[in-house]
Order: structure tokens, then sequence, then C-alpha cells
């Protein structure tokens, strides 16, 4: 009853400690040295190889390293009739939390003009909003964008928030579908997009969803660099109807060298670090998981393979 775990080496210098404290009797693997392929029975991963999982004839379950599954369903082969199970823990929820919370912070207060103002030496007040007078639109009320949502409303933003099926949530404006998404953008001046990538939301954030944001928005992209049409933003800041952009996820990753976001005055990157699967309480997680799953009870946050998420 094995479990093979896909990673880099320092993955697995940092998992491997941690699993096997999570499971001391489970024997642990790592790919590429699987041993028998018929004794694995559990695969962990965020974009394991194409055609692995398929080779795996006894495998029960595929869990994710990551909240998205985007990396393991990019392959075509993966069997349809094993679960996948993404990630839900509280530590990743929380980081993603905080980490939307300080840049939706950053650019309501200025921070990035006043540094750069610092930088050239100059001492200038700029008007101050409440954040009560502030409206913030989260693109996706999953696990992360929902706990974003509420700790932005608790702060006093005025917070909507938009979802495929229609959603209540305390403090929040919910909107949902096609017909919901054009108030949503029309009332959002920072635009959170913390969406699952899937064949709907796929280069969702184009020239025209982002031209129906009022003049002098921002955008926060979470959620994978496919839901943005990069050179649209690029044209859009350029043509000054938004203001700046923090941008976690790219198209490519690494963001190549030449690549223009790593110099344009209106963004901020960071190199995929959101929020980062913390190894042993998801360990702790997996665990769980699979003592579930052996003592016959269901897998949960199984992915939909209909939906993509
Ligand atoms: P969930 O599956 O819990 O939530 C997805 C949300 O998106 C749901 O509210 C869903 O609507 C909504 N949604 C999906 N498709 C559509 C659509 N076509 N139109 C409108 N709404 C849609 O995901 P999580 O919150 O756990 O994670 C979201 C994403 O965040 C991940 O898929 C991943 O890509 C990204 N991520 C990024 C990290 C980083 O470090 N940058 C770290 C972790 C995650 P409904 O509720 O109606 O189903
Ligand atoms: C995730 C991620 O999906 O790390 O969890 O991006």
């Amino acid at each position: 009853m094995a479990l093979l775990f896909f990673g880099n080496a320092d993955r697995v210098a940092e998992w491997l400690p941690e699993l096997r404290r999570a499971m001391p009797d489970r024997d642990i693997r790592v790919w590429p040295d699987a041993g028998d392929l018929s004794e694995i029975r559990y695969s962990l991963g965020f974009a394991p190889p194409e055609g692995v999982l398929a080779s795996l004839p006894n495998l029960r379950a595929i869990f994710s390293t990551g909240a998205g599954v985007d990396g393991t369903l990019r392959d075509p082969t993966v069997p349809a009739d094993v679960p996948i199970v993404r990630m839900v823990e509280q530590g990743l929820t929380e980081g993603m939390t905080e980490y939307v919370v300080m840049h939706v912070l950053a650019w309501h207060r200025d921070l990035w003009t006043y540094a750069g103002m610092q930088a050239a030496g100059e001492w200038r007040k700029l008007d101050q909003t409440l954040a009560r007078d502030r409206r913030v639109g989260v693109m996706g009320l999953g696990v992360l964008g929902e706990d974003a949502a509420r700790m932005l409303a608790a702060l006093r933003f005025d917070v909507a928030g938009w979802s495929r099926t229609a959603k209540e949530i305390p403090g929040v404006a919910c909107f949902a579908g096609e017909e919901g998404l054009g108030p949503f953008l029309a009332r959002t001046e920072i635009l959170v997009c913390l969406l699952p990538l899937t064949a709907q939301t796929r280069g969702i954030m184009d020239r025209g969803l982002l031209s129906r944001l009022p003049r002098g928005a921002v955008l926060v992209n979470v959620a994978r660099g496919q839901h943005l049409v990069e050179e649209d933003l690029v044209a859009l800041l350029d043509e000054g109807h938004l203001a700046g952009a923090t941008l976690d996820v790219f198209r490519e990753e690494p963001l190549p060298e030449a690549h223009p976001f790593w110099r344009h005055p209106k963004v901020r990157t960071t190199p995929h670090i959101a929020s980062i699967t913390l190894a042993p309480s998801a360990s702790r997680e997996v665990a769980r998981q699979i003592a579930r799953f052996e003592a016959g009870e269901p897998l949960e946050n199984v992915v939909d393979r209909a939906r993509g998420y």
C-alpha cells in the first residue's frame, strides 16, 4: 500500500521526513524510484509527469499538493476513475488571505506610490480613502476566495465576490454566473482573482473583461498565470485604464528574464508564493484522508472532473 511522491530534490528533502512522520507505517516512495508499480495505491504531487499516473495499475487516489489541480489534469492520460483530491488545509488558506490582504491594503493606501516618492526624495500627501469606501471584488468564492473576502470585509472594505453558483456570505455582496459578471466588474476597484484554472476560466482576464473595470482599477492575480492575457494587461496599464497589478502567477514560471513584468513600473511580482503548501500540516492532511479512505469513509475535497476543479 505504497504512496508515491512527485517533486524535485528540494521538495523531496522538505516533504519526505514530514510524510514519514505523518504516516510512519506507510511505504513512501519517490518518483522515479517507484519500485513495483503494482504496489502503489496513492500518489502525491503538484504536476506528476505525463503518463506516470496511468502506469500505476492499482492507484486508488491521486492527492495534489496544491489547491489547484490544473497541473494534474493537464495530463490527458490520468485515469478517469481514480479520485483526485485537491489540497484544502488551514495553513494554505491563512497564507493566501494574508497575501491578499497585504496587497489590497498596499494598493488601497498607495504604498507603492509612497515608495516611489521616498526614492525620489519627495514629501507630498496623497488623498486618503477609507476601506469602507474602497470596492474590492474577489473572483472565485471557494475555500480561498471566501476566506479572503470575509477578512477584507472584516477590515471594512466594501467587498463583493463572483462565483459560478450563487452564494450568501455575510458582509460580501455575492454575484454569480455570466449575468452577475458585468455588475460585479463595474463596481470593482481592486480585483482579486482566486478562480481555478479550467476550460471556462483560461484567458478570462482579457482586454474585454479588464476594460469593464472602472478606470484606475487594480488587479491582484493569485490564481494562475493562464487566467490572464498578459499582453492585454500591459496594454491597459500603459493606456492608463488600469493603475497597477500585483501578480504572483504567470503564464510561464519562472518568469522569463526578458519579460516586461519584471520592470514594469505599475506591476509588482512575487514568485508564486502567495500561499505555500506547508509540508508538515499538508502531510498530516494526506494521512488523515488516507485513514478515512481505508476506514471506508469518502474522501473529502474530491475534484469534479467535469467541472475541472
Ligand atoms: P475552490 O475550488 O474552493 O473554489 C473555486 C471558486 O471559483 C468557486 O467559488 C467556484 O464557484 C469559482 N468558479 C469556478 N469556475 C468558475 C467560473 N467559470 N465562473 C465563476 N466562478 C467560477 O478553489 P480554492 O479557493 O481552493 O483555490 C482557488 C485557486 O487558487 C486554485 O485553483 C489555484 O489555482 C489558486 N492557488 C494559488 C496559490 C498561489 O500561491 N498563488 C496557492 C493556492 C491556490 P462555485 O463556488 O460556484 O463552484
Ligand atoms: C496551489 C498552488 O494550487 O500552490 O496550491 O498554486
